[in-house]
């Protein structure tokens, strides 16, 4: 018998220890649903997970075509076997029953059922429509970090050269934009530096803004193995949420919400004083050293202090254990990259690598983490703000060696400005200028901020709207048609996490009716379309995901996303493979800039780089004086305060984020029993001091509000920093029952009715987590705690109570390590 645990209520499952530098080792995790047992099931189809940005690879286990489990692969590099909960109880919501069947289109005013014929001929003529009217400029595409690489790159070529609009954005714009700009910043391209080995051979793993152990569970698995091996590391965390990350730090700070440049600058500034810097590797690969020491020379610990509201001498152990580390990885997300500051903030831990010479060796790295599980190919295919293969849209030698890709004329692809910004999109939509936005694979109605807003966009008559979903979801109902998508385990097709491995991912099991993948619609648009090359031949000349990625190799040649030496038979059968694989790297690389810095040359760099605090683009000459030999570059940036400050009537700080169970707008999740029951409705955090201060207690019912909007959840009471509220955003608009739009007699629970319109200058990431916000009661509790897990970041200041989440027996899955592959064959 293999053991088996409760993973809600064990949610990263046992421990393996391992020593610095030894490798991790394998822990086969495994879930099949109630009454099938391994020897049961008829063929297990290799996949990875699509619902964070590691890509564990695991294999889906079929019974009479349907799917029955998941299996973790104890050959990939990636998890080595292991599964976090969202990947082991996920995959069940594919087999809904309001999985969307069949296109509808708008009759009357309501959404009813049609052929694809219909649904597409409606799509067809409305774009030639447009075309003829209004041209290119009046349709946009918004798109996902959720769709397969195949997909993203047919998407690209059919909005960029077939219909010629620079209106091609992704929701990775909220989520991992930050992350691509703060790397063409420093490196002068996009591209993580590190990888997640970095983890078995650091002695310092910084954590900015990062909730690792709730939003990358398996990572944090490798992380705690350490813990619990020899020589573990020493962990710095940067949260003002008590998360499980918190708990295992050797220097926790919690500083005030949207302050992370002046505690990053007073960090630069104590690793400066000390001289704990590099001075052989500033002089070799870096340029803009001395504009950073003076930039950071007045930012002591006790003027960050002041700002953070933290001790200085916290920040003084922080910065000595940045300082004095052997190997030291640093990891970034949202509770940077959602901030007014993003890229500024996110550069500065770029800075703190460059200048302690920390890059490119293992245990020495960078990871601007990504979230989204295909957020790198959604940037990498140029289906958000760039051309794809990180070419440069100013450089007029990399746009004519696309349109020599494409075989069409340079001034066919629009690059007279940056491609558009996903919320500058909506802007467009809002003012009349883009009439048609076809939506794929994200739902905005409850992902973007201020929804009253971009509910009443959506609803506009004169925007034709496309949803492209699983579900029915809060966007679909606005839309004119919606097109019926099948999802992972129902298609073919690769994809990239967060550390550059690719990896592939077979279709199982058919999709539900007449629900079609999301490439298959994308050709058949451009058939419809007949998109044409500039000889004439068809513009778009491949037919499935396989010729697809053949397309994109040759697309990604000689670029630092070289696919070209990858095949789909390389990624079956073993691990992912991380890219640049070619004929230097054959076997895929494992870290960039092991040997100096490689794409910042003026010639081949993806942008100029952009003024951290307007964003104004550079131009190619100030890039060329700048940095002539293609180093790294150390830009310095000044603390400014965030734009929404506290006030009377709106005291307190909201910030906004993720549970460990759900996934985003929980259109999966929510529809997997165990996950969902861990945390089936929204709730509001506040600290154990203002909670007594305003004579709140454990699962009051509250309101929070700000001037956009408010919503109402229940108390939950937790050692989060005084002054701070969070709120998480999965949760949705009840819906008017037969309509469009939220039930106005039920009071709003997602986060974003409550948040700003307002982006980070450079990277233009929206600001989810700070708005001044007030909160109220609206009714005591009746004794039921609030629905939040205690597992996690939402755990009770006080537990009495307040029962532990678990997951009782269907939540169980086996795990098994030292596991050779002779018994995992023996499984089959
Ligand atoms: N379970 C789960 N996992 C996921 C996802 C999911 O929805 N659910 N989504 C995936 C995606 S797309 C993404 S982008 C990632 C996101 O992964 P994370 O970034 O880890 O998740 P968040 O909860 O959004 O934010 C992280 C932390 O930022 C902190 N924070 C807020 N304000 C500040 C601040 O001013 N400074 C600092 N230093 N920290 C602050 C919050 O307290 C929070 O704990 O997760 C991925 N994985
Ligand atoms: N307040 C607040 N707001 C946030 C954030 C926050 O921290 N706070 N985080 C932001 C971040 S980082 C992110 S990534 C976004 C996420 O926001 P969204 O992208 O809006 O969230 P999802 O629920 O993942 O939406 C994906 C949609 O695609 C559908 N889908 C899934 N698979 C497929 C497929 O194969 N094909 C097609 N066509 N559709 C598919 C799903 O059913 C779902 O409706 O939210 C952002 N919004
Ligand atoms: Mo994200």
């Amino acid at each position: 018998m293999k053991p088996s645990v409760d993973r809600i209520g064990d949610p990263w499952g046992g421990r393996v220890p391992h020593g610095r530098h030894e490798p991790w080792p394998a822990r086969v995790d495994t879930h099949l649903a109630e009454g099938v047992e391994a020897r049961m099931v008829q063929r297990w189809v290799q996949a990875a997970s699509i619902l964070h940005s590691d890509g564990d690879a695991m294999d889906i286990a079929v019974v009479d075509g349907r799917m029955v489990g998941v299996r973790g692969r104890a050959v990939d590099r990636v998890n080595r076997g292991r599964l976090g909960p969202k990947d082991l109880f996920g995959w069940q919501a594919n087999a809904s029953p309001d999985r969307l069947t069949r296109p509808l289109v708008r009759e009357g005013g309501r959404l009813v059922e049609a052929d694809w014929e219909t649904a597409m001929g409606r799509v067809v003529s409305r774009s030639r429509e447009l075309l003829g009217e209004q041209g290119p400029g009046s349709i946009g595409f918004y798109t996902s970090g959720q769709l397969f690489l195949e997909e993203y790159y047919t998407l690209a070529v059919l909005a960029r050269a077939g219909i010629g609009t620079n209106h091609l954005d992704g929701n990775t714009r909220l989520c991992t934009s930050t992350a691509a700009e703060a790397l063409k910043e420093s490196f002068g391209c996009d591209g993580q530096p590190g990888s997640y080995d970095d983890i078995d051979h650091a002695d310092v793993i910084a954590l900015f803004g990062h909730n690792i152990a709730e939003t990358q569970p398996v990572q944090w698995m490798r992380v705690l193995d350490r813990l619990e091996g020899a020589d573990p590391p020493r962990l710095l965390c940067v949260d003002p949420r008590p998360t499980p990350v918190a708990r295992r730090a050797a220097v926790h700070l919690a500083p005030r919400i949207g302050t992370n440049v002046a505690l990053l600058n007073a960090l630069l500034h104590e690793v400066i004083r000390t001289d704990r810097v590099d001075h052989e590797y500033v002089r070799t690969h870096t340029v803009g050293f001395d504009e950073l020491a003076a930039r950071v020379e007045d930012c002591t610990p006790e003027w960050a202090a002041g700002i953070c509201d933290i001790p200085a001498s916290r920040i003084v152990e922080a910065a000595e254990l940045l300082g004095t580390a052997d190997r030291l990885l640093s990891t970034v997300l949202q509770g940077v990259y959602q901030s007014h500051q993003a890229t500024a903030a996110a550069v500065q831990v770029n800075n703190l690598h460059l200048i302690r010479g920390m890059l490119g060796r293992p245990g020495a790295g960078v990871l601007q983490m990504n979230g989204q599980p295909t957020a790198q190919n959604t940037r990498e295919c140029g289906a958000d703000g760039d051309l794809p293969g990180f070419r440069n849209w100013q450089n007029d030698a990399h746009v004519e060696d696309l349109a020599r890709v494409w075989n069409v004329e340079p001034s066919t692809i629009p690059h007279y400005a940056p491609p558009t910004h996903a919320l500058q999109m909506f802007r467009y939509a809002e003012q009349g200028a883009i009439r048609m936005l076809w939506i794929s694979g994200t739902n905005p109605a409850v992902s973007l901020p201020e929804l009253s807003r971009i509910r009443s966009i959506l609803a506009q008559e004169r925007l034709f709207v496309v949803v492209q979903d699983l579900f029915l979801t809060e966007t679909a109902r606005y839309a004119d048609v919606v097109l019926p998508a099948a999802t992972w385990g129902e298609k073919t097709g690769t994809f990239t996490n967060a550390d550059r491995t690719v990896h592939l991912s077979d279709k199982a099991v058919e999709p539900p009716g007449e629900a079609r993948p999301d490439l298959d619609i994308f050709l058949d648009y451009a058939r419809r379309m007949d998109f044409r090359d500039k000889d004439g031949g068809p513009l778009i000349t491949w037919h499935d995901p396989e010729s697809a990625f053949e397309a994109w190799k040759r697309c990604s040649a000689d670029r630092p996303c070289d696919y070209t030496g990858l095949s789909y038979g390389m990624l079956r059968g073993g691990s992912g493979i991380q890219w640049p694989v070619n004929g230097q790297a054959p076997g895929g690389t494992e870290r960039l800039y092991t040997h100096g810095i490689t794409w910042a040359h003026p010639d081949v760099c993806e942008n100029y780089g952009k003024d951290l605090v307007t964003g104004a683009a550079d131009s190619a000459m100030e890039y060329r004086s700048l940095n002539p030999d293609g180093k790294a570059m150390i830009k310095a940036a000044a603390y400014l305060p965030p734009h929404e400050a506290p006030t009377r009537d709106h005291p307190f700080q909201l910030t906004t984020g993720r549970t460990l169970y759900h996934f985003h707008t929980r259109t999966k999740t929510g529809r997997a029993p165990q996950l969902n029951a861990a945390a089936p409705d929204v709730w509001v955090e506040a600290s154990a001091d203002d909670a007594a201060r305003a004579g709140l207690g454990e699962g009051d019912l509250v309101e929070v509000s700000t001037p956009r909007g408010t919503l109402q959840g229940r108390l939950r009471v937790t050692d989060l920093r005084p002054g701070v509220l969070f709120v998480p955003f999965h949760y949705g608009y009840w819906d008017t029952p037969t309509g469009v739009g939220p039930d106005p007699t039920v009071p709003g629970r997602a986060a974003n009715e409550t948040t700003i319109t307002d982006w980070d200058p450079a990277s233009k990431q929206p600001v989810f987590k700070t708005a001044a916000a007030a909160l109220t009661l609206v009714a005591r509790g009746d004794g039921t705690p609030a629905p939040a897990p205690t597992t996690t970041a939402s755990a009770p200041t006080a537990p009495h109570g307040v029962p532990a989440t678990t997951g009782g027996p269907a939540a169980h899955a086996t795990q098994e390590s030292a596991i050779s592959r002779d018994t995992e064959e023996g499984d089959r």
